[in-house]
């Protein structure tokens, strides 16, 4: 089994990088931010709790995220791999990836960092905010206060790969094929 993680900060790329990753792979696209999304759009009381944190640039509760990654592992047993994309965005995030995959899988095989700095990540997403309808992207503070989670709590997830010899970064900023490129050649390097 094949599974990537694809890591950064807000607006980065995870995404858009994602889209062309399942294409070329044939990998299971784990978006917690998209499954998030699905709750809210069903209305559900997870998706009405979760709004509220994602509308003020929080994260939400790492049991929330990590038991609908385990309900997804469940649904896709017989998947060749996943690119998660948006998780683990906690160490205790990881650390419960690392356990769930442990038992039917190789793990983790690469994590892929994209580097994109503050201004270019604001001014992408007031754009995306522009035409995306998603309320977290429509206001200036609350994206800083996004990009801000990430440096206090997410960014330390890089460590938890790094020890384990998997975190390879690259930058961000540049032309979406030419970073497919980059990431698709690490991805090839490192297959288990
Ligand atoms: P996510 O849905 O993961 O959203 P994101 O990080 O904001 O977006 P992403 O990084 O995928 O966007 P992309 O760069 O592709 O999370 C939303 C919220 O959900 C979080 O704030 C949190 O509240 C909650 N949440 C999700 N997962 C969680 C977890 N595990 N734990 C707790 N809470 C969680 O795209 C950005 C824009 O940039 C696009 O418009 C794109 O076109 C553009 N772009 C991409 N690449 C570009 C390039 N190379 N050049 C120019 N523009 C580019």
């Amino acid at each position: 089994m094949h599974n990537i993680v694809l890591f950064g900060p807000p607006g980065a790329g995870k995404g858009t990088q994602s889209q062309k990753l399942i294409a070329k792979y044939h990998l299971v696209h784990l978006s917690t931010g998209d499954l998030l999304r699905a709750q809210i759009a069903e209305g559900t009381e997870l998706g009405l709790r979760a709004k509220k944190l994602m509308d003020e640039g929080l994260l939400v509760p790492d049991e929330v995220v990590i038991g609908m990654i385990g309900h997804a592992l469940e649904k896709n047993k017989a998947a060749a791999g996943f690119i998660f994309d948006g998780f683990p965005r906690t160490v205790a995030q990881a650390e419960s990836l690392d356990k769930l995959l442990a038992g039917h899988s190789t793990g983790v095989a690469s994590m892929v960092a994209l580097e994109v700095g503050e201004e270019e990540l604001v001014k992408r997403l007031l754009e995306r905010g522009k035409t995306s309808g998603r309320t977290d992207d429509q206001d200036e503070s609350r994206i800083r206060r996004r990009v801000q989670v990430y440096n206090t709590e997410t960014a330390q997830v890089a460590g938890h790969y790094a020890s384990q010899g998997k975190f390879h970064s690259l930058n961000g900023i540049g032309e979406i094929e030419d970073i497919f490129g980059q990431i698709s050649a690490i991805i090839d390097r490192h297959k288990p």
